[in-house]
């Protein structure tokens, strides 16, 4: 009996742990990781490069500011140097190997197999050390040739570090594609199909709103027709545009839709009305949805049957987000990588999209984690799934994913706005 229990928990760890990949296997995705990997990698190792040079420089100033004491100058062999030029150059590889590594980590290498952070960074340093090395002996013999060519001794310097920068670039990132990080292969994700007719009765929807009024008619219809039985609680702070009194009308003809008023409260946010409606949740299960149509409603029905399949959150994550202009993108990547260190800082549970708004839950099991961190959010703030996963323990927490196409805002206006950002950064590092 005991031996049936082990083989059963041995079979689930394996299921659950993916087992690592084999060397032959890791040099044959060599081919696949080129296309954005390598990228990513070489827009990482160009940051670092900044970083490295600019905590060298940080290094340099402050100890200039103490002492001048460690400005002697030594000679060994072929090589001039001070001790604060040393501690300087140490800083600078310090502080560019750490943010490398975690940038690496968290965005380069993201979805790679589970390891002790502690072996994974010496293997990453090793790498970089030897890329160190090779950097140095390409840029020597570079700069000789070079200066056969071109006569004056720093452009041929310049030339030959840049050449030796590109050809180390590419060192590094094989031995870190088949040695330090196991990238695990994406399982193509069978479409999930909800079936006609499918009853919703243990689902609850929760909207915030805040003056929807064009929004929350056409989102309540379509709700009613499409999920039977489903419920819906819309988290309004006060509209003064009719969004209430819409919702009012249409309790009427379905007690199921109801709405939360939090006009008299004394703290308004996107973040409380959504915890408020959790705690007031009923069903098995919630789905959060903007009430503005960027979350397609038609993603709902996969969310419910994901969240039936056993997991704790089901997380919309946004697959395209078209009409984003390039200055948003980037800012979304740097929240993103934001994001996902504080869970792992945190370790706690994570998903491939921190940022998403649309999410579906297992209610007990979220109003267990906002219970156990009264203090944990920011009310104000926008962004309640990233702050749910940060309460919520890696270890004992399922996280699905359904991807979805994040849409432009067809009717009323936007109410995100720069404090929103800070908020977040408040949440990340409390
Ligand atoms: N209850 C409540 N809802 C809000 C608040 N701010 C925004 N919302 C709603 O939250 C959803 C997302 O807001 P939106 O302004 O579209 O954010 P964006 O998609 O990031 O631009 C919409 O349904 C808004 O009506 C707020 O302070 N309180
Ligand atoms: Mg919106």
């Amino acid at each position: 009996m005991q031996d049936e229990e082990a083989e059963l928990k041995k079979e689930k760890e394996i299921k659950e742990k993916p087992s690592r990949t084999s060397v032959k296997a890791r040099f044959k995705r060599l081919g696949a990781g080129f296309k954005y990997r390598l990228f990513k990698f070489t827009i990482v190792s160009l940051i670092g490069l900044g970083i490295n040079l600019a905590a060298l420089a940080l290094t340099e100033f402050v100890i200039g500011k103490i002492t001048t004491v460690l400005d002697v100058e030594y000679t060994y062999w072929i090589f001039k140097f001070t001790i604060k030029g040393l501690i300087a150059i140490a800083m600078g590889i310090a502080a560019a190997t750490t943010s490398n590594y975690i940038l690496n980590k968290l965005w380069t290498f993201s979805g790679s197999r589970d390891e002790r952070v502690g072996t994974q960074f010496i293997k990453y340093a090793i790498v970089g050390a030897s890329g160190a090395v090779l950097k140095y002996l390409l840029t020597t013999t570079f700069t000789k040739q070079f200066h056969k060519v071109v006569p004056n001794i720093d452009n041929a310097t310049l030339a030959a570090s840049a050449f030796a920068f590109v050809i180390t670039v590419f060192w590094n990132y094989m031995w870190n594609e088949v040695w330090t990080f196991d990238v695990l292969e994406k399982i193509p994700e069978e479409p999930i199909v909800v079936p006609p007719n499918m009853d919703f009765r243990d689902i609850t929807l929760i909207t915030p709103t805040f003056n929807e009024n064009e929004n929350i008619g056409p989102l309540m219809e379509h709700m009613n027709e499409n999920y039977k039985g489903i419920k819906l609680i819309v988290a309004d702070d006060g509209s003064q545009d009719g969004t209430r009194e819409q919702v009012h009308k249409f309790s009427e003809t379905n007690p199921d839709f109801i709405l939360l008023d939090r006009e008299t409260e004394e703290i308004h946010g996107l973040t409380i009305s959504v915890l408020d409606a959790i705690k007031m949740t009923e069903t098995k299960y919630y789905v959060v949805i903007d009430c503005d149509f960027q979350h397609p409603p038609e993603k709902v029905g996969e969310i419910a049957i994901r969240l039936r399949e056993g997991y704790q959150f089901v997380i919309g994550e946004r697959d395209e987000i078209p009409d984003w202009p390039f200055s948003r993108r980037v800012i979304s990547w740097g929240a993103s990588v934001i994001g996902k260190f504080s869970h792992w800082i945190h370790r706690s549970a994570s998903c491939g999209d921190v940022m998403s708004g649309f999410f579906g839950g297992e209610t007990e099991y979220s109003k267990m984690v906002i219970e156990k961190h009264p203090k944990g959010f920011r009310p104000k703030g926008y962004k309640i799934m990233f702050e749910l996963l940060k309460h919520s323990r890696k270890k004992e927490t399922k996280v699905g994913r359904v991807g979805y196409v994040f849409n432009p805002r067809v009717r009323g206006e936007s109410k995100i706005s720069k404090k929103h950002i800070f908020e977040f950064l408040k949440s990340a590092f409390p």
